[in-house]
């Protein structure tokens, strides 16, 4: 399922993100920059030990930010590590929204034309669903209606109740 925005497009799949073949894809972060299990431990076991060790170098990220590293083995030569807010820590939604645009100006920044997002949060971190659909989802059509050389921003949705949650909210827009 597939939204123009101006000269870009946004695209939900349903699928594991690190078997994307876009420039960039995006782990769902901690602000240790420690890889876990859900979608950062795909992309530590797929993507080999480098991308743990440039983290490292970094050492941390605020909650709503997003750093970049190259993407080891991965078929992307980055990872966009973004790091979105825990349920019930407060502020949420704003530190979702922010966690969504950072990632989108550090692509910007390192001439990312096509990123992969996973739905942040909805794992480990316990966010829902239907809030994160409508917060990823607003943003990036926002950033993609402004001044970007991203062509493509692809969703890949794990299971049948992400995808839907995403492609009930794409429909609304
Ligand atoms: N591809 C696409 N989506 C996936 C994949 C995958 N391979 N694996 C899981 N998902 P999560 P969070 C979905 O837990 O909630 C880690 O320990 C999953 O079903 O990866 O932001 C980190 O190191 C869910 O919908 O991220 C952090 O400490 C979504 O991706 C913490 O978990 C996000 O689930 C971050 O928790």
């Amino acid at each position: 399922m597939k939204l123009q925005v101006n000269q870009s497009e946004i695209e939900l799949v349903q699928g594991d993100i690190t078997e994307s073949d876009t420039d960039a894809i995006v782990n769902a972060a901690n602000s240790q920059l420690i890889l876990g299990a859900g979608v950062a431990g795909a992309i530590r076991s797929k993507g080999g030990p480098s991308i743990q060790e440039e983290c490292n170098a970094i050492g941390h990220c605020p909650v709503g930010g997003a750093v970049i590293t190259g993407g080891g083995n991965l078929k992307a030569r980055h990872v966009v590590h973004a790091v979105g807010p825990r349920q019930g820590e407060g502020d949420e939604e704003e530190k979702l929204k922010n966690a969504t645009l950072n990632s989108l100006k550090v692509a910007d920044q390192n001439n990312v034309k096509s990123i992969t997002f996973p739905a942040i949060s909805t794992g480990i971190y316990g966010f829902p669903l239907d809030a994160c659909a409508r917060i990823m989802l607003t943003t990036v059509k926002e950033y993609l209606s402004g001044t970007t050389i991203i062509e493509r921003v692809v969703f890949a949705l794990f299971d049948d109740k992400s995808f839907k949650a995403f492609k009930d909210q794409l429909e609304k827009m």
